[in-house]
């Protein structure tokens, strides 16, 4: 259930994150958070990524699902940002897990913690299949892509990740939701024992999000497993995450233990956290200034041109011709 809207300093951090200082961080700090710095093996360079799931092992745990950092077989797809994919280390290296920490190398440091086998998904809500699955049994692994997209935080910064996953339209179905179902959430793992960020009040725990069932089953929208050819580390969101890529990455959910069919509009974390800032369908949008912030440009992470390039951010992150359809009507300005 949704717990009462705390305000604590904590909330400050995203704020803090695109504020000049922040934002044009220390090259060698940036470089070392993204694991570039120091001679020989670039992830030695990084103590905080250099935890035994980064190694390839074995493909399958008992839990039945690969282990983190798994090599995984996917099948290229069309799907691709044209000039490069980030550097590996920057993704596993700079990541937003608050329940591991408001720090950028705070999940990287920390999550190893976390049990990601076996792993369960409780189904509820309005579907005529509830129950909890294994997710060997949501997701086939004989058909995994790999879809190469562009990942733009609300905090002005963007990556381009080759996500490993299959179309969430085709988990859903099997799931299914009866008619009266208009919206799906996704709630994340909690554990206050494993997750150090989950013991302060940053956000309300667990973390929850959603999307308009016509969101979701958008050929783009994606049930991720895996990234750069692996199982997702701990930190990106195993052995389960949401990839939405026309929307700000926090409508992304990391390690989801639950999906839940619901008749009315679901509360998400960010929006229960602050609403006159972070709104439901955050889709990206240039044209709409964040209250604190422009949302007019984004700076590169981890891409060929440095770490201080910047781009100018495209409407629905470059893929109005797949999504403008879903908002006909609406005013973007005030469904933000
Ligand atoms: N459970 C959970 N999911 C989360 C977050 C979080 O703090 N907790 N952060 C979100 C935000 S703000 C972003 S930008 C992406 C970051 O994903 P990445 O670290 O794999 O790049 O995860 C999203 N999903
Ligand atoms: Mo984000």
């Amino acid at each position: 259930m949704d717990l009462k809207f705390r305000r604590n300093p904590d909330y400050q951090t995203l704020r803090d994150d695109i504020t000049p200082e922040r934002m044009f961080m220390d090259r060698r700090h940036i470089l070392s958070a993204a694991g570039l710095l120091g001679a020989g093996s670039i992830l030695g360079a990084l103590p905080a990524c250099s935890e035994p799931e980064q190694t390839p092992t074995a493909p399958a745990t008992a839990g039945g699902h690969a282990a983190p950092g798994a090599a995984v077989t996917a099948k290229k797809t069309a799907f691709a940002v044209a000039g490069g994919a980030t550097v590996e280390d920057a993704f596993t290296g700079y990541c937003n897990f608050y329940e591991f920490g408001t720090g950028k190398e705070d999940p990287p440091r920390y999550a190893s913690k976390m049990t990601v086998s076996p792993w369960q998904v409780t189904v509820e809500g309005e579907t005529d299949a509830p129950g909890a699955y294994a997710l060997k049994d949501l997701i086939d692994y004989s058909k995994l892509e790999e879809r190469v997209y562009r990942h733009r935080c609300v905090e002005a910064w963007s990556m381009v990740v080759p996500w490993v996953g299959v179309p969430m339209q085709s988990v859903l179905a099997k799931l299914k939701p009866k008619s009266t179902a208009k919206f799906v959430q996704f709630e994340t793992y909690l554990n206050k024992k494993e997750m150090p960020g989950t013991n302060r009040p940053s956000l309300q725990w667990p973390y929850v999000e959603g999307l308009r069932m016509d969101e979701a089953n958008n050929d783009l929208t994606l049930f991720a497993v895996g990234a750069y050819g692996k199982a997702l580390q701990k930190q990106n969101g195993a052995p389960l995450r949401t990839v939405i890529p026309w929307k700000y990455g926090f409508k992304a959910t990391k390690s989801v233990v639950k999906i839940r069919f619901l008749a009315t509009q679901p509360g998400t974390a960010w929006n229960k956290a602050n609403a006159n800032e972070y709104g439901f369908y955050s889709n990206v949008n240039p044209n709409v200034s964040h209250p604190r912030w422009s949302q007019a440009s984004e700076r590169v992470i981890g891409g060929k041109g440095g770490f201080n390039e910047r781009r100018d951010t495209e409407m629905f992150n470059g893929y109005s011709s797949q999504v403008t359809s879903l908002y006909a009507g609406m005013d973007l300005k005030r469904n933000y």
